[in-house]
């Protein structure tokens, strides 16, 4: 192995690929291929092209390096270790350690390696984003390359470009096969994201065998209707072509897709070219033959020859630095200059908000008629934006029905020419603007996105990414019930509370009224490591007087005794959640005419609720009631374990139908007269 016969580019790449097939080798199982064909990609954005300090991943303006196809995780992982990029502590400093040790790239897959399956944020430094379902990634990077945009356009001076980075992406053909990246390609060419460029993998294969078999549409011709500069590189292994390609990808005006032809599993003489290589350890005797043939001593494991180190060290680790001291005196300058926009980006870079973030958010008057908590979560979001200017977003095309605008001066509208605007038109694109909420919040933002919550299901698979990278994103879902009314079943939630609780690190508050949206709103954005969605009302619900009920600050512990039963000792507990909390204070009424008293429990968030000690939780539920109803419009799935064996639940037990939302609650049985009964029932029996 020595630099003599190879050039040193050449023998960098290929430590990349036999990295990444002894990885799997001792695995036994991961994705050899790909990372072998893809070696000359990472290495030249590593090396030559992306800025960026491998001694502080955390930089701000660093350029993003996106694996979208994160099957191919040894990629990332090999040219992490070789660039030399280091770890970060859970304080979000760097702690000097490699980010990839070469013992935690022996361990690939292995419990708590730094190098999972696929690439986890948080878990490795360097991994931008968990990768793993295919076109999350590539629609992620979307979200990032606005995030850049905007950045630049609200904070960088004359003089001071404090924020340029780019945005690279590595995607592979089911990443665009995946809808959401069309999705989100679309979105991109119309804001014209020149920041932008996806790599694509043009190799022919995927899991089943050639692409023949599924994807034959013409994809240049396609980015290039969407709006995109489209480029083609014909041999991975011409780093000249690959290097004048990306090069042009940033002189444009819109986002950029380079096509490159590759051949999974390079050199391997008897699987390159096969779906074989895609997701199978090439076998004992194919890595040797194909280490033979790209001149690698045969039985060298995990081999880093010293002088490629030196070579990163000498590249990257060299000019990285140098670019990131360049931008903290800069940024220091600026500081002298522009203070409070330097406080902003201190508070960005910490994930905090402002002090007084909460000072103008509205207290609401008792009200009979009341208002729908859409409406007040509008009014709450207008008076928390003004304060926190980092807190941008918009809804998939519904604003005007999930109160998502932002109407107040200089707020704005995101787009091409007006960078600065914290309105953002996703378009009918819920699964991208999930996505692009994850890349905006990986960025340091905190945005917002809206959309009926029935369309949840249209974007979950981006908030499960985010529950899992604990991004601190607000979901605004309106019209969440049969209350939708006359739009019927296709338009009414039923089981999407279920399934949204379902998804561990994601916190569902659905409030009663208007103040228990302020209590909603300040629980949420105080919360920064995880999303969290508001399930909201279409219809109007009563503004409670406090001065009666208990304070809807109860609702930060998740549920709260709002009205007591008579006397002080329930004879049963009546727990609603959101516009169902009204129904189950009449039915208190009711059941106190035969001389039953009741408990009312207001209960907006189970997650909430389930992070308070065991004292509080069976002071609101205590175990000696077991009579208990739980009155919610959706389907019962997790409701036993609050209600227990004796309880009963009121809800839906199967989809809606199309009529006025006050015939429906009657015709589902959502009114206080069966809530009563079912009370009087439960407390009949033995
Ligand atoms: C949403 C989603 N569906 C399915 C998979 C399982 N899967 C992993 S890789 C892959 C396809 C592989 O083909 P390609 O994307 O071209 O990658 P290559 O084999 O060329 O590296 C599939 C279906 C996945 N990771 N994500
Ligand atoms: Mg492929």
């Amino acid at each position: 192995m020595s630099t003599t016969s190879a050039s040193i580019e050449r023998l960098a790449i290929d430590t990349i690929r036999t990295l990444s097939m002894d990885a799997v080798e001792a695995a036994k199982s991961g994705h050899p291929g790909t990372p072998m064909a893809l070696a000359p990609v990472a290495y030249l954005l590593y090396q030559d092209i992306l800025r960026y300090d491998p001694s502080r991943p955390d930089w701000p303006n660093r350029d993003r390096f996106v694996l979208s196809c994160g099957h191919a995780s040894m990629l990332l992982y090999s040219v992490l270790h070789l660039a030399g990029v280091r770890q970060l502590g859970p304080d979000g400093q760097p702690t000097g350690e490699l980010a990839v040790p070469l013992e935690h790239i022996r361990q690939f897959r292995q419990l708590h390696s730094r190098c999972p399956g696929h690439p986890e944020y948080r878990h490795t430094a360097g991994v931008e984003v968990t990768t793993g379902p295919l076109g999350q990634g590539v629609a992620t990077s979307v979200g990032m390359a606005i995030a850049a945009r905007w950045l630049a356009a609200r904070y960088n001076r004359p003089d001071f470009p404090l924020f340029d980075y780019k945005v690279y992406v590595l995607c592979s053909d089911g990443d665009l096969m995946e809808g959401v990246s069309g999705e989100a390609a679309s979105l991109a060419g119309h804001l014209r994201l020149s920041n932008l460029c996806w790599i694509y993998d043009d190799n022919g294969i995927t899991i089943e065998g050639h692409t023949d078999l599924a994807f034959s549409e013409d994809v240049a011709a396609r980015f290039r209707a969407y709006g995109w500069n489209v480029l083609r590189v014909e041999d991975v292994n011409d780093l000249a072509a690959l290097r004048q390609a990306i090069a042009a990808a940033s002189l444009g005006e819109r986002p950029t897709l380079i096509v490159v032809r590759s051949v999974i599993a390079w050199g391997a003489p008897n699987k390159q070219n096969t779906h074989d290589a895609h997701g199978a350890p090439l076998g004992e005797e194919e890595v040797r033959l194909t280490k033979r043939a790209y001149g690698w001593p045969e039985d060298a494991r995990f081999a880093v020859p010293p002088e490629v180190v030196e070579h990163f060290r000498q590249g990257i680790g060299t000019r990285g630095p140098a670019l990131r001291e360049r931008w903290e005196t800069m940024l220091a300058a600026y500081a002298g200059r522009y203070p409070q926009e330097a406080k902003e980006l201190g508070g960005i870079a910490a994930g905090k908000l402002p002090p007084d973030w909460d000072a103008e958010i509205p207290t609401f008057p008792a009200d009979a008629k009341g208002l729908a908590s859409r409406a007040s979560s509008g009014k709450v979001l207008q008076a928390v934006a003004k304060r926190i200017p980092w807190l941008l977003g918009g809804s998939a095309d519904l604003a005007p029905s999930n109160n998502t605008l932002l109407q107040f001066e200089g707020a704005g509208h995101f787009g091409p020419q007006t960078p600065a605007g914290r309105n953002f038109h996703f378009g009918i694109r819920e699964h991208a603007m999930g996505a692009a909420a994850n890349g905006l919040a990986l960025s340091g933002l905190r945005p917002y996105v809206g959309t009926f919550f029935v369309f949840s299901d249209y974007m979950r698979p981006a908030m499960r990414l985010a529950a899992l990278m604990e991004l601190p994103i607000l979901y605004i879902f309106t019209h969440d019930s049969i209350g939708v009314g006359e739009d019927g079943p296709t338009h009414q939630p039923v089981e999407h509370l279920a399934a949204l609780r379902a998804i561990p690190n994601l916190v569902v508050i659905r409030p009663a009224d208007a103040n228990e949206t302020v209590e909603a709103y300040r629980a949420a954005l105080g919360l920064t490591d995880r999303p969290v969605a508001l399930v909201l009302t279409r219809q109007n619900l009563p503004t409670l007087d406090r001065s009666v009920y208990a304070s809807a600050e109860g609702l930060r512990q998740g549920a709260y005794i709002l009205r007591e039963a008579e006397g002080g000792k329930p004879d049963v507990i009546l727990i609603g959640t959101g516009s169902e909390v009204h129904v189950c204070l009449a039915a208190r009424e009711l059941l106190a005419k035969d001389g039953l008293a009741a408990r009312v429990v207001s209960m907006p968030s189970w997650e909430l609720f389930d992070m308070q000690p065991q004292d509080y939780r069976e002071a609101v539920l205590p175990p000696r009631v077991d009579r208990r109803v739980a009155v919610e419009a959706g389907i019962d799935q997790g409701w036993h374990r609050y209600i227990g064996p004796r309880g009963a639940f009121v809800g839906m037990t199967g989809f809606g139908a199309s009529a006025p939302a006050g015939v429906l609650m009657k015709h589902f049985g959502l009114t206080a007269e069966n809530v009563a009964a079912q009370a009087r029932r439960i407390l009949a029996a033995d």
